[in-house]
């Protein structure tokens, strides 16, 4: 089975990345190859970081690999939290206090409509390769569910009764903005054989 690396210190990332894609390559994590950075994502742009964090491990260790940079896009906040959607309250934020820091900024807004994405930069063969994954959706009022991870509790797909939090794994990688990257990816590396 074809071996690449998911650079990404994130383990809800890892689950949904073996979940969505195990079955047909063996993704192995940071840590299982002996990688402990923390890398630095200082680009403006999805593409921009994704490209970094896989880079990093692509040169460090002339490994294929690949890495996901996400973020969750408010059209009443001009885009934001965006590329700084894991530190958006501040550095060491949780989960938590992002959840808090959206409602709060959209606290009496009607228009709450969003965009969750994630954009994948593969190294494959030592060129980059991307792919893009978007899920339009909108921003509940109060947390719901307690899956998943990061924004999970606040965002609701468009057309669908649940928040991702409220759907468990196999069902938030039927339709999200990380499986339709993955899919891409995969088939991508299909046409690759
Ligand atoms: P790595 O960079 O190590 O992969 P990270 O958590 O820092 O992990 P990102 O830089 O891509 O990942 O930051 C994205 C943040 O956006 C993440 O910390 C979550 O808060 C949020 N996020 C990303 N994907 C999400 C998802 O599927 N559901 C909910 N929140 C998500």
């Amino acid at each position: 089975m074809r071996k690449i690396v998911f650079a990404s210190n994130n383990a809800h990332k890892l689950q949904e990345v073996r979940n969505k894609i195990g079955s047909s390559m063996e993704v192995l994590s940071m840590n299982e190859i002996g990688c402990f950075d923390d890398i630095p994502e200082t680009a403006e742009t999805f593409e921009g970081n994704a490209e970094i964090k896989a880079r990093w491990i692509a040169d460090k260790y002339q490994l294929d690999c690949f890495a996901d940079d996400s973020g969750l896009c408010i059209d009443t906040l001009n885009g934001a939290p965006g590329v700084y959607s894991a530190r958006y309250a501040g550095e060491g934020c949780t989960f938590s206090d992002n959840n808090k820091k959206v409602l709060l900024a959209l606290d009496g807004i009607r228009e709450r409509q969003a965009q969750f994405v994630t954009v994948i930069c593969l190294i494959w063969k030592g060129k980059s390769y991307f792919f893009r994954g978007e899920v339009e959706g909108e921003i509940i009022e109060k947390l719901e569910g307690t899956s998943g991870f990061g924004y999970d509790p606040i965002f609701k797909p468009k057309g669908h009764p649940l928040t991702y939090a409220q759907m468990d794994l196999n069902e938030k990688n039927q339709l999200s903005h990380r499986a339709k990257a993955l899919q891409m990816m995969s088939e991508f590396l299909q046409r690759q054989l």
